[in-house]
């Protein structure tokens, strides 16, 4: 008879332990780890794709959003390089493509909106915030 409860506390214990590791199981919430990785995975790859013109590794270059100006307000670069904006002001700008090539969004202060040019030409850009402010990014074959 007291071996039958010894099992019996025993077999308590055990339902009690596997309670415990399912609720540890449910807090993992894998789906959403899932995403980021395949996030990670694809931006990898771009990088990769972006790498394989051999004759230019791309580099970037920075453009700062300062007193209500891009600078600098012209910039050369060559096919393959990367611009970088970052907004130093206080008041939240844009880095807009007048041909919808490229949209920064809202850029608050101290953010930062990077975009790699993989098309010779010349892209005239506003703050779509302050039309006033212009810049170009002329991208070299
Ligand atoms: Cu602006």
């Amino acid at each position: 008879m007291n071996k039958l409860i010894v099992l019996l506390v025993l077999l308590a214990a055990i339902l009690v332990a596997g309670c415990a590791d399912n609720t540890e199981q449910i807090i993992d919430e894998p789906e959403i780890v899932e995403d980021e990785v395949s996030d990670l995975v694809e931006a990898e790859d771009n990088e990769t794709m972006d790498m394989d013109t051999e004759e230019h590794m791309g580099a970037t270059v920075e453009v700062i959003i300062e007193n209500f100006e891009f600078a600098p307000e012209e910039i050369r670069i060559s096919v393959g390089d990367t611009i970088t904006w970052t907004n130093l002001d206080t008041a939240p700008h844009t880095a807009t493509d007048n041909n919808d090539m490229f949209d920064s969004g809202t850029l608050a202060e101290g953010e930062s909106f990077s975009m790699t040019f993989e098309e010779a030409g010349t892209y005239d850009y506003i703050c779509t915030i302050h039309p006033y402010m212009k810049g170009t990014v002329i991208v070299e074959a």
